[in-house]
């Protein structure tokens, strides 16, 4: 989300396990998990909050539709955060609601996520319309996630849609980034 801004930032990077859970860490993200971000006095946890955080504070990089055209921006962000990161987490553990149970659960059950999911990136654009947005790096990087783990099906329109995301030069940039610091981390 920062290369699709395009404003030059500092990252500090925390090691898994105590360097997350310190009293300062914890002072910026009471989860003690990453990302955070800081800009100026405000600090913004949670990977969708910082994508429409950072849409917002630059507007001028075009990555939020206009406000009153928000339906489907904010539909498939928060789509992605609750029933999508729910449904795929929990299928990784090899948890699923019972049956009767469904109708109590956010997600309901796995394959009615996915065929909600495979209507939102669908049809050769983004999940807000026409134009790339935020909502596409947050909703993109279940997709890429799922892909690549096997969480999610190979289906067409998922692989369609990642296609349409990994080829943008601001996301090339973040994975040269991300394997840059892999490799000094010593993670390959
Ligand atoms: N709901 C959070 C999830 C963040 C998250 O799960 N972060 C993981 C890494 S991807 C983490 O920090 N794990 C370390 C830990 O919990 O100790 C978000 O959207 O930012």
């Amino acid at each position: 989300m920062l290369e699709e801004v395009g404003v030059s930032y500092r990252t500090e990077i925390l090691e898994y396990g105590p360097a997350m859970k310190s009293e300062s860490y914890l002072a910026i993200n009471p989860m003690g998990k990453v990302p955070a971000i800081r800009h100026g006095e405000t600090v913004v946890t949670e990977a969708p909050a910082i994508c429409a955080y950072l849409a917002d504070a630059f507007p001028d990089a075009g990555l939020a539709p206009p406000a009153g055209d928000r339906g489907a921006y904010y539909r498939w962000l928060f789509f992605a955060a609750g029933p999508l990161e729910a449904a795929i987490t929990n299928r990784a553990f090899g948890l699923a609601p019972p049956e009767d149970k469904e109708a109590m659960v956010g997600y309901g059950n796995f394959p009615t996520v996915m065929a909600a999911l495979e209507r939102a990136v669908e049809g050769g654009g983004h999940v807000a319309g026409k134009d790339f947005s935020a909502a596409d790096v947050y909703v993109g990087s279940h997709v890429f996630w799922g892909l690549q783990f096997e969480l999610i099906e190979k289906r067409p329109a998922f692989e369609a849609y990642w296609s349409r995301l990994e080829t943008r030069d601001a996301c090339r940039r973040a994975t040269a980034l991300d394997d840059a610091a892999a490799g000094e981390a010593g993670g390959g």
